[in-house]
């Protein structure tokens, strides 16, 4: 640690108000960690905490990758920072080409944001200006998905569709509706990969575009499989029945793949694994390995030549961040696309998925477990709640695998599974394990 801070017993907690965190219960007892290296943190206490769920689903490639620290080093000595508006630098349109040719066919035109949220809502804005680029302004509706998470943004709290992260906000956007979750489904409980029942659910938008007309609807917007809300995996044929509505109705499809994106189901991104191909895709997190934020909206070509209209000099697209296509985040971007290629370590996700699978399902029959799902390198453990005190089972075990030195992440009474792609068979024991003795000494 740097020597402006103090040691860990001496830090002042109040000032830093902590995102998505019990503030309060934090405080009275800390967890920090001070390093990481490959697949572990260390606690301000010395323990080893093994990372079971890559930082928070972005640190794909393991933690303290050195040729990442080196090209950001590289890249501050050599030019820190460029102005993104008006001015170009190499990294960005490098890193641009980069993931254009790892993205599905077409989708090759890459707009970049420093996170999740901000991708979301450069993807919602093109969806917006594409169709008035096309003489269809009217279309200005969103359509998300009940227990959708797209970020914190105003458009992304509008499309996200979990409770909690709403009703604290006003109105939000105005034309915003959202289809049903495809969660829970009598038969569908502890499938393992795509569970079988739910495709019809997809017919939610033909009912929304029936009540709202197709001409007001810009775009339908949902994560191919849905992490934030506790790992909902999309049934069989429910993207290809989205997908089929949106061409019927000329209706964008965007693709969060925040989460997704970057190896986590063993292709470069779940359009590809799922054979779907949206006209937009959201990324984040894993794009730098998540050392240095960053995000990025993938766009259809078609959609950004609608764009490219007008006078020569004047800017076609009227949005953009001071810190889009940061220098120093290319540089960890193309440092982290490179180890992921030349540790093939998508392809190490797909070889990995069926040991994950067969390791989380051992847990069925296990104290409280009321579902387990899985998919790619994913999974989740389903708890019944305990009744009157939703998520304090949940919250009960992910402290206690914590304190036996498993991080996993916890949503309510979901325990949600996500390692770097660089986990070894032996340490998805480990994390199993740790789960299995939790969920017994937790009542
Ligand atoms: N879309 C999706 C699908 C996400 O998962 C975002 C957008 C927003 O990204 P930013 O970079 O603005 O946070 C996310 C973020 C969790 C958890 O484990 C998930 C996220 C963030 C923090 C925690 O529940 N996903």
């Amino acid at each position: 640690m740097s020597q402006d801070v103090p040691p860990v017993n001496e830090l002042d907690l109040s000032a830093y108000w902590m995102p998505f965190t019990a503030n309060r219960q934090f405080k009275a007892n800390p967890r920090i960690f001070v390093s990481a290296e490959g697949m572990h943190f260390a606690t301000a206490d010395g323990r080893k905490v093994l990372d079971g769920t890559a930082g928070l689903w972005c640190v794909n490639a393991g933690h303290g990758r050195r040729e990442i620290a080196q090209a950001v080093e590289r890249q501050l000595l050599t030019l820190d920072y460029s102005p993104a508006f008006q001015m170009g630098h190499p990294g960005a349109f490098e890193l641009a080409a980069r993931i254009a040719r790892m993205a599905p066919e077409g989708l090759d035109r890459v707009f970049f944001g420093n996170s999740g949220s901000e991708a979301v809502d450069t993807a919602l804005k093109v969806a917006l200006a594409y169709h008035r680029a096309r003489g269809e302004g009217q279309r200005t509706r969103f359509i998300g998905r009940e227990r959708g998470y797209h970020g914190v943004g105003f458009g992304g709290m509008s499309v996200g569709g979990i409770a909690n992260n709403r009703r604290t906000f006003g109105p939000m956007l105005p034309a915003v509706d959202h289809l049903r979750h495809t969660h829970g489904l009598p038969g569908n409980a502890f499938a393992k990969g795509q569970p079988p029942h739910g495709a019809e659910l997809a017919d939610d938008l033909e009912r929304l575009i029936a009540l709202h007309g197709a001409d007001t609807i810009a775009a339908v917007i949902v994560e191919p499989l849905a992490g934030s809300t506790g790992v909902l995996i999309p049934p069989h044929g429910y993207l290809e029945r989205l997908r089929a509505i949106c061409d019927r109705h000329g209706l964008l499809l965007i693709f969060d793949e925040v989460i997704t994106g970057f190896g986590r189901l063993g292709a470069p991104f779940a359009a590809q694994h799922f054979g779907v191909t949206p006209d937009l895709i959201t990324v984040a997190k894993g794009i730098t390995n998540g050392v240095v934020p960053m995000g990025a909206a993938i766009v259809k070509r078609g959609i950004h030549d609608a764009l490219m209209q007008g006078p020569e000099h004047v800017i076609e697209f009227f949005h953009g961040y001071t810190y889009s296509g940061h220098p120093v985040a290319c540089a960890a971007g193309l440092a982290a696309l490179e180890i992921y290629a030349r540790e093939s370590l998508f392809e190490r996700a797909a070889s990995l998925a069926p040991a994950l699978q067969e390791a989380v399902h051992s847990l069925r029959g296990a104290p409280h477990v009321a579902d387990i799902r899985n998919l790619g390198l994913v999974a989740a453990v389903e708890l019944e709640p305990r009744s009157g005190e939703p998520g304090k089972r949940g919250y009960d075990v992910f402290l206690d695998c914590y304190e036996h030195g498993v991080l996993v992440r916890q949503t309510g009474d979901i325990l949600a599974i996500s390692p770097p792609l660089t986990v070894e068979e032996s340490q998805i024991h480990q994390i199993v394990e740790t789960i299995a003795n939790a969920v017994r000494r937790v009542v």
